[in-house]
């Protein structure tokens, strides 16, 4: 196995090209034979081994700098930079991380997993490189940003191609399309380079006009100018718009990113040209997995799964119980046939938010926006302003990129637009970039928007439609979880800052939020087994909150807890401190960015369950 050989991209400049065939050969085997088992990234980072390998023949890292977007489609540089043994224990709880981590290794310039981030980023590095330099400090070294199609639609990428092409530093952006994001790529830029690449000729063409000049002609000749200029006004013909060279970019492409030595000769002659560079590379996700080529969309994130037929190897953990995200696609399908004011907004995200049902139902009433939460949640306020009622499905953590547009676009107008706010609390495998831990804090802060979280799945469809009839914008938070098989038979109606009164009584209050509130009633039956009497209210709302019953209830009460599945400072037990004026003792998770691992062992580890709960409160009774 060459693999074994390989302890550092270092051993690779040994290998001749034979070999590094032959490697590529065996990383996408190892990618496949782990992923099967710990699930993972599969489609995107079988699409990029040839270009890693290549990346890491003609870079020199850790000097020289590579930063791949998102990072879902690494596996290959982890693999190559010295993680070859440990990537067995992808995603698994203390092991591997599923995306680049700059505590995991030197390799891994930054810890990543949110899109469009690697261009800007790189200019930052380059900017740093060529002032230090300036001062007489540090070495020069390359830099690279290595981004998606899918990525390129997020506007960050846009910010950053216009600085660069400004600040004309020497940096190379590699830019992969496959023509899918997670599902098929959208947007004028994504038209745009399809169309670059049904147009090969371009390419062949200008260079076997450059080789031509060149060879036939002397140094210096004018006719090379002539040759130049005209390459500037054959673009010009030939590439619609000419977008990245107009924006300071020079153009290298497209090329097969599967042909590994035309990207290793292509990569040596463009790492030596001055300014910013693009190349553009043409790959197939899933490339060489046939079940993950016919089928990409699945293999983008899968669950273990059997390498003969691709097909999931148990649904053990979901059985038959809905998840919060089915229970929300199916409800919003419904609602929607009823309201044809209810329209739909993903950013990139149709399957994973489960707008997927929608999208196939009212085609007419569904927009994936591309990898643009900022813009997703711009665009809903246009279309709540003309009086429709738009839903905008975003994971938790990626609705941390459109703070502003959720304080200033929808919120400061009053705007209803219902956020669906998906993966809030604990996400499990995919880790520190991906933890929907913050939201609560961020959107108690906003003022006019009304913040729910339902303890069920009755309840979860019952703040759907409560949203929809809101007038004020309305966020509903839900965990990447299947909905607990034994709700509460209680069932109030949803009205605006009133809480549910689950349990009377006791020397103590607990006041749970969302998926919460089932461990915290189950806390109470385990406690009160052993003679202590707990209250519980299911606060639904966590802004407003239900003043009224809460001081009610607690003002009974010798303890007051509160349980939340987002972190504990300034979220929502913070609140009802502030609302009680007295001690209040919060469970929930810590100030702090948390590592992959289970969703269930990670709820266990911060004592966010049943028994976790009743420990804590035991605790405080000793
Ligand atoms: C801000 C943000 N929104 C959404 C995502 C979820 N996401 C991860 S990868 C991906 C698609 C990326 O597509 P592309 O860059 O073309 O890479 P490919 O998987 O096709 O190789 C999306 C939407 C994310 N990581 N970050």
């Amino acid at each position: 196995m060459l693999l074994e050989k390989i302890n550092s991209p270092k051993d690779l400049k040994n290998f001749t090209l034979p070999q590094l065939h032959e490697l590529c050969t065996e990383v996408r085997q190892r990618i496949i034979e782990i992923v099967s088992q710990t699930g993972g990234h599969l489609a995107s980072s079988l699409g990029t081994v040839e270009l890693i390998t290549a990346l890491h023949y003609c870079f020199d890292m850790p000097k020289d700098k590579i930063i791949f977007d998102v990072g879902h489609q690494a596996y290959a540089h982890k693999i190559l930079t010295g993680r070859n043994k440990e990537f067995q224990t992808l995603r698994q709880y203390k092991g591997l991380s599923g995306f680049p981590s700059k505590d995991e290794s030197d390799y891994d310039i930054f810890t990543t997993g949110h899109s469009s981030t690697a261009i800007s980023l790189a200019l930052g590095l380059a900017c740093a490189r060529d002032y230090s330099l300036s001062c007489g400090n540090g070495d020069p070294f390359k830099v690279a940003a290595v981004i998606g199609d899918g990525s390129l639609s997020g506007g960050l990428c846009f910010e950053g191609l216009n600085n660069a092409g400004h600040f004309k530093k020497d940096m190379l952006v590699v830019l992969n399309t496959n023509e899918l994001s997670i599902s098929p790529n959208v947007g004028a830029i994504s038209t745009y380079l399809n169309k670059i690449i049904s147009m090969p000729v371009y390419n062949r063409f200008m260079s076997s006009l450059e080789e031509f000049v060149k060879s036939r002609m002397p140094k210096g000749s004018r006719l090379i100018d002539i040759a130049n200029k005209f390459e500037k006004e054959l673009k010009g013909l030939f590439i619609p718009g000419m977008l990245f060279e107009e924006l300071g970019f020079r153009y290298f492409g497209p090329f097969n990113g599967h042909d590994l030595d035309l990207l290793i000769k292509t990569l040596k002659n463009v790492i030596n040209i001055k300014g910013p560079r693009l190349v553009h590379v043409v790959t197939k996700k899933g490339k060489g997995y046939p079940p993950a080529e016919t089928e990409p969309v699945k293999f983008h994130g899968i669950s273990p799964f059997t390498i003969e037929n691709g097909d999931a190897l148990s649904k053990k953990e979901t059985g038959t119980q809905k998840t919060y995200t089915q229970v929300f696609s199916e409800r919003l399908t419904e609602l929607a046939r009823v309201d044809k004011k209810i329209v739909a907004i993903t950013a990139a995200m149709p399957e994973g938010t489960g707008l997927d049902g929608f999208r196939d139902k009212y085609p007419e009433r569904f927009f994936d926006v591309g990898i643009a939460e900022e813009h997703a949640v711009c665009f809903a306020a246009g279309l709540a302003r003309e009086g429709l009622k738009p839903v905008v499905a975003i994971y938790s953590t990626f609705l941390q990129r459109a703070y502003d547009q959720i304080m200033e676009e929808a919120a400061l107008q009053n705007l209803p637009v219902v956020f669906a706010v998906d993966r809030a609390g604990i996400v499990g495998e995919d880790g520190v970039t991906h933890q929907g831990i913050f939201d609560i804090i961020f959107l108690r802060s906003v003022p006019n928007l009304v913040v729910m979280a339902p303890k069920d799945g009755f309840e979860f469809e019952a703040m759907l439609e409560f949203a929809f009839n809101s007038k004020c914008p309305v966020a509903i938070r839900y965990p990447r979880a299947v909905i607990p098989s034994n709700p509460s038979i209680l069932k109030a109606p949803i009205e605006l800052g009133k809480a549910e009164l689950l349990k009377e009584g006791g020397d103590f209050t607990i006041i749970a939020l969302g998926s919460m509130v089932i461990p915290a009633q189950e806390a109470i039956e385990l406690l009160a087994k052993e003679g202590l009497k707990g209250a519980l209210i299911n606060a639904r709302f966590a802004k407003p909150l239900d003043n009224e019953l809460i001081q009610k209830v607690c003002a009974k009460s010798k303890f007051i807890f509160t349980v939340e599945e987002g972190v504990e400072d300034e979220g929502f037990g913070s609140a009802v401190r502030e609302a009680l004026n007295r001690q209040v003792f919060s469970f929930g998770l810590p100030s702090a960015f948390i590592a992959h691992g289970k969703r269930s062992l990670m709820l266990e580890k911060f004592g966010l369950t049943a028994k976790g709960i009743a420990d804590k409160i035991r605790s405080i009774y000793a």
